[in-house]
């Protein structure tokens, strides 16, 4: 029977893939390890301590913050401050980037774009939730960090990954040589590496969009989702439509099945409803690297121009096959591009 794997000794050992590395994005990916064992403790119990359900207040896109959420944002923040290595942590809980300037930050160099509990509606009623994490190098050399430092385009990220809260908790990531995930082992409350080297089916059956905004669609999103539906033996259609409206979720599995997972700019969304830099460039660097693609229909996600720390963004990302087949019905409806 092999050894367990745990995180910790797995980033280290991939520590020579980086031949300059002195260990500060190891000891920031380990710090990142550690919030998630104690969200996930707490999100494990949701329902039975009193940190369900909303406080009263909103997040920087006017929607209301629950317990869990607020909880998650201070985990996270606070196991980056202590670990010294992360200089800006921005969040979609906070409107303005938070600046980490301690004796120990003073010199770090790195920046953590951060959804701490995504999908967290599911929470009240026990379905999987999520945390999305993206990782930078600051582009400023002298002083304290600016904002600018964390409007990079996706393609800049040195690393990114996601935690889902799910039958187990799972922690995927990437530093731009695989994707490896690792589950928590409860018993010694260590996450070990439990799918190495993961990579996404190219062609996949699944499809996962939420069909309630429908009538709101672009013509060529109605299109792929008609062509999804068509009785189609060779191609193995029509295929299975999944969505539990957690994005964590739906990539994890879509990842390890094959799938494609969108969602497009709609009427009360003309952007998009994710946000570029804490979900969607993530994701799409995780999707990139584990052999899938990752566009907004049109442009690659991890290519796209970074204006502002909220900005969202149209994302259909998943099995290859399956987002070229969307991104060409999107074009013909598109003929101007
Ligand atoms: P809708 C959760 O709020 C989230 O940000 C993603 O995790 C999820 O995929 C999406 O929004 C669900 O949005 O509009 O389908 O409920």
């Amino acid at each position: 029977m092999s050894a367990v794997k745990t995180l910790g000794q797995f980033i280290i050992e991939k520590q020579k893939d980086f031949p300059y590395a002195k260990g500060e994005l190891s000891r920031l990916l380990r710090d990142i390890g550690i919030a998630a064992k104690i969200v996930n403790r707490e999100v494990n119990k949701a329902g039975l301590v009193d940190i369900l359900g909303e406080i009263g207040t909103t997040n920087s896109h006017g929607e209301s913050q629950k317990k869990l959420d607020v909880f998650a944002n201070e985990q996270f923040i606070s196991a980056l401050t202590c670990g010294g290595e992360c200089c800006i942590v921005v969040s979609e809980e906070n409107d303005d980037p938070v600046y980490i300037d301690s004796e120990v930050s003073r010199d770090a160099k790195y920046i953590v774009a951060i959804d701490p509990l995504d999908g967290s509606s599911n929470i009240d009623v026990n379905v999987a939730v999520g945390t999305i994490f993206s990782i930078y190098r600051r582009k400023s050399t002298v002083g304290k960090a600016v904002v600018e430092d964390a409007l990079q385009k996706g393609i800049e990220q040195v690393a990114a990954g996601y935690v889902v809260y799910g039958s187990s908790a799972m922690l995927v990531y990437t530093t731009g040589k695989g994707v490896n995930g690792f589950t928590l082992d409860p018993s010694i409350g260590e996450f070990c590496l439990s799918h190495p080297d993961m990579k996404i089916p190219k062609e996949g059956y699944i499809y996962s969009i939420n069909e309630g905004n429908y009538v709101h669609f672009p013509d060529g999103v109605k299109k792929y989702i008609k062509y999804c539906q068509v009785m189609d033996k060779e191609t193995q259609r029509p295929y299975s439509s999944r969505y539990i409206g957690s994005m964590v979720a739906d990539l994890h599995r879509n990842i390890i099945k094959g799938g494609i997972f969108i969602y497009p700019t709609t009427a009360s969304a003309p952007r998009g409803k994710l946000r570029l830099v804490y979900e969607c460039n993530p994701m799409a660097f995780i999707i990139e690297q584990a052999g899938g693609r990752a566009t907004d229909g049109f442009e690659r996600i991890l290519d796209k121009e970074v204006g502002s720390l909220h900005q969202r963004s149209a994302i259909f990302l998943g099995s290859e096959n399956m987002v070229l087949k969307a991104e060409e019905m999107m074009r013909d409806f598109s003929p101007e591009l």
